[in-house]
């Protein structure tokens, strides 16, 4: 039997942080958050980059021409959708949602979830360095720590390979 968990380990990543400006007061929280979980585990600043979009709506497209250049290990998408009067708030925040989900599985790069879905501004407020942490801290130690179990496979799987080829 073999077990693999992976340790939130930054040095050598690249990481693309992408931010919507959309309640930018509660996402420039979020990626401050994710940015000062990078860098205390070892990413180097010159291997950040933040893509800014419109909103969480434009996130999943953003994400995916980001990860389509090969450049990183490890992705954070941050955001805030906040419920109005309307279904609106459905809309985005599920469409959003499942678009990011569906592109960590296609593109087999970890793609942390740093979307705030809220009823009220006080609760995302809360959720971007108030009484509930910071979602995208969270969200990017997550990603960092999937990065390292994805590299421990494929280092895993490359020995396998190497002694079924000796
Ligand atoms: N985008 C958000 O990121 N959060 C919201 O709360 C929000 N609301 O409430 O409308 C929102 N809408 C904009 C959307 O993401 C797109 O940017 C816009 O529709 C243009 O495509």
């Amino acid at each position: 039997m073999a077990e693999f968990i992976g340790t939130p380990e930054g040095p050598g990543k690249r990481v693309v942080i992408v931010a919507a400006r959309f309640n930018q007061q509660i996402t420039e929280k979020l990626v401050d958050g994710a940015m000062d979980a990078c860098l205390k585990h070892g990413v180097a600043l010159a291997d950040v980059d933040v893509l800014w979009v419109p909103g969480a709506w434009e996130l999943p497209p953003a994400v995916a021409k980001a990860l389509q250049t090969d450049r990183y290990d490890a992705c954070v998408a941050l955001g805030a959708v906040i419920r109005g009067d309307t279904p609106h708030f459905d809309f985005v925040a599920g469409e959003a949602s499942r678009g990011l989900a569906l592109l960590q599985g296609e593109f087999g790069v970890p793609v942390g979830f740093g979307l705030l879905t809220c009823d009220t501004l006080a609760q995302a407020e809360a959720r971007c360095g108030g009484a509930h942490g910071n979602k995208g801290w969270d969200s990017a130690l997550a990603a960092l720590e999937m990065a390292d179990l994805f590299a421990r496979l494929d280092l895993a799987t490359a020995e396998d390979d190497d002694a079924g080829a000796a």
